[in-house]
Formats: structure tokens, C-alpha cells, sequence
């Protein structure tokens, strides 16, 4: 199966990649709906709501600052670098993260949609501006605006929550990569979150062969043409190395 998923790619004018939580779990992120991805029993259902914030920005900035420390302290894996190394090779590539981590940035990927935002931005609830801000952990929860005005807001982590949509600009340009491909990779997402699980089936009726990379079944295990069951830092490297 890896040679006949490699001479796809190596004869593909276009290739596409979505990728989720489980590309980071082996740099020790917990994903969303495996065991060990709760945090004092919350789903992110529970937490990444516009609501949840309303109710209590300190519960869900707390859930945000125990996140931002996992991911300070983690490195880029050999999936990640795979996937950098792909887009050095392919004329035509596109690499779309549901992940707000970075860890993409950091093994140097620069095709990069990030379609659920990123967890290193915050974005004042009045006014709009956006700061980068690398801490770790954030001292004052929740934290706030430091635009200089008048406004005081709370600031919010910069991602996408359930009911939000997606920056509409990055999600444009990730409908056409995906419609564009003749390879679509699906790298360690459960496929459950819409919209960016139909990016899935719209590269498949567009025409792209679709391969999926989970150690688990998804909901389009069964659509795609390979569905190979591995973790993502053991089967990109080897995909990587055999299409040079
Ligand atoms: C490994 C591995 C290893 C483990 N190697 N693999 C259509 C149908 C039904 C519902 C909807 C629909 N359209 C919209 C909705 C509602 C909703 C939704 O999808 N709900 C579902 C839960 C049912 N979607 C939305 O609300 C979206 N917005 C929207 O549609 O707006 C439209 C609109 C808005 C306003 C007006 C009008 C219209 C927004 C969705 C935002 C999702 N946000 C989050 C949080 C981001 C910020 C943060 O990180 O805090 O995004 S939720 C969370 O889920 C996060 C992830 O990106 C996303 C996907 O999770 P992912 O990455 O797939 O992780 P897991 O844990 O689910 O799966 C991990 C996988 O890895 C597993 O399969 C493992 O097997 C595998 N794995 N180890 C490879 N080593
Ligand atoms: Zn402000």
C-alpha cells in the first residue's frame, strides 16, 4: 500500500492535506475526542463555545492556559517535518490544519491554512485587535485588551469555536485546494467537526484520490481509496522518504 499511495503523490499535478489533532499526539498534545483528551471532564463541546466563554472566560481561558503550557513544551514530530519536507517536493501543495498549536509554523511548513485559528492570538471581545502572545500561561485570566484605547475588553483566544464561522479568505482558498487536488491526504482527524470534514468529500467528488492516515476508523474510512492505519509520526516519514 505505501508504494502505490507513493506513486500518487509522486504523479499528482495537485496535492491537498487536512490535518488534525492526532498529527500532534505524538509530540504529547492530547487530541479532543480520544481517551486522555478531557481536562476536568470537559469535552471541547463544552468549553469551545462563544457561550462558554460568555458564562465563564476564566474556566475557559484556564482550559486554554493548561493547553498553551502542553504545547510550549512540545516539539514538532516526524510527521510534521514529513509533511514540510512534502511541500519542498510539490509544485501544487496545500497543507490545512484544523490545529491551533503551531507545531506546523515550527517544522517549517509554509503553505499553511489554518482554518480554526491559532492559539498564540488573542482578540479583544470590543474591538477586534488582534496580539500575538507566546506565554505559556497567561497570568491574569481573563486577560485583557492591550490596544492602547478605551475599550478594556476581555481578550479571547484567536480560534474558531462551535458556531463560529471559519476567516472566510482561509476557508476559500482551502475549498479550492481541495477541489484542485489529485491527492488529498486526511491525517489524523476524526472527521467528525463540520465544515472542515466536508473539505473531505469535496476533494473526493472533484475527482482527488483520497488517503487517510489514522490508527483509528473515521467516518470516511469507507469513501477513501487507502485508508492506512498507523500513527501519523511512523507512516509520513516513511511516504516522504520513498518519493524521492
Ligand atoms: C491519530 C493519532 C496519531 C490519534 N496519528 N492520528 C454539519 C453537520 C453537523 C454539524 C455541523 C455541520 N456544520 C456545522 C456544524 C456544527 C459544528 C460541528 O461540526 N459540530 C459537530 C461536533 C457535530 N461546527 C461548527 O460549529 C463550525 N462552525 C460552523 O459550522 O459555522 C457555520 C455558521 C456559523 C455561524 C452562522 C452560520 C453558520 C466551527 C467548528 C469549530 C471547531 N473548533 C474546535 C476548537 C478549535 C479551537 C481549539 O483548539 O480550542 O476545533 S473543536 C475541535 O474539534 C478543534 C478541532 O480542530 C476539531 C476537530 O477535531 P480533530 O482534529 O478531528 O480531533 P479529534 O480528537 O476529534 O480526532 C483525533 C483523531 O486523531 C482521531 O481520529 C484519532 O484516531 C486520531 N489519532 N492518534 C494519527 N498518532
Ligand atoms: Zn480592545
Amino acid at each position: 500500500m505505501i508504494s502505490a499511495i507513493r506513486d500518487l503523490i509522486r504523479t499528482a499535478r495537485s496535492v491537498a492535506v487536512l490535518t488534525g489533532a492526532g498529527i500532534s499526539a505524538e509530540s504529547g498534545i492530547p487530541t479532543f475526542r480520544d481517551a486522555g483528551g478531557l481536562w476536568r471532564n470537559f469535552r471541547a463541546e463544552d468549553l469551545a463555545t462563544p457561550q462558554a466563554f460568555a458564562r465563564d472566560p476564566k474556566l475557559v481561558w484556564e482550559w486554554y492556559n493548561w493547553r498553551r503550557s502542553l504545547i510550549a513544551q512540545a516539539e514538532p514530530n516526524a510527521g510534521h517535518y514529513a509533511l514540510a519536507e512534502l511541500e519542498k517536493r510539490i509544485p501544487d501543495f496545500t497543507l490545512i490544519t484544523q490545529n491551533v498549536d503551531g507545531l506546523h509554523d515550527r517544522a517549517g511548513s509554509m503553505r499553511l491554512l489554518k482554518i480554526h485559528g491559532d492559539i498564540w492570538t488573542l482578540r479583544c471581545t470590543a474591538c477586534g485587535c488582534e496580539r500575538r502572545d507566546l506565554r505559556p500561561s497567561l497570568p491574569q485570566l481573563p486577560p485583557l485588551c492591550e490596544c492602547g484605547g478605551p475599550c478594556q475588553g476581555f481578550a479571547r483566544p484567536g480560534v474558531v469555536w462551535f458556531g463560529e464561522g471559519l476567516p472566510p479568505a482561509i476557508w476559500a482558498k482551502s475549498e479550492e485546494a481541495a477541489a484542485n487536488a489529485d491527492v488529498f491526504l486526511v491525517i489524523g482527524t476524526s472527521a467528525m467537526v463540520y465544515p472542515a470534514a466536508g473539505l473531505v468529500h469535496l476533494a473526493q467528488a472533484s475527482g482527488a484520490k483520497v488517503v487517510e492516515v489514522n490508527p483509528a476508523e473515521t467516518p470516511v474510512s469507507r469513501m477513501v481509496a487507502f485508508t492506512w492505519r498507523a500513527p501519523a509520526a511512523e507512516a509520513l516519514p516513511l511516504l516522504v522518504n520513498q518519493t524521492e
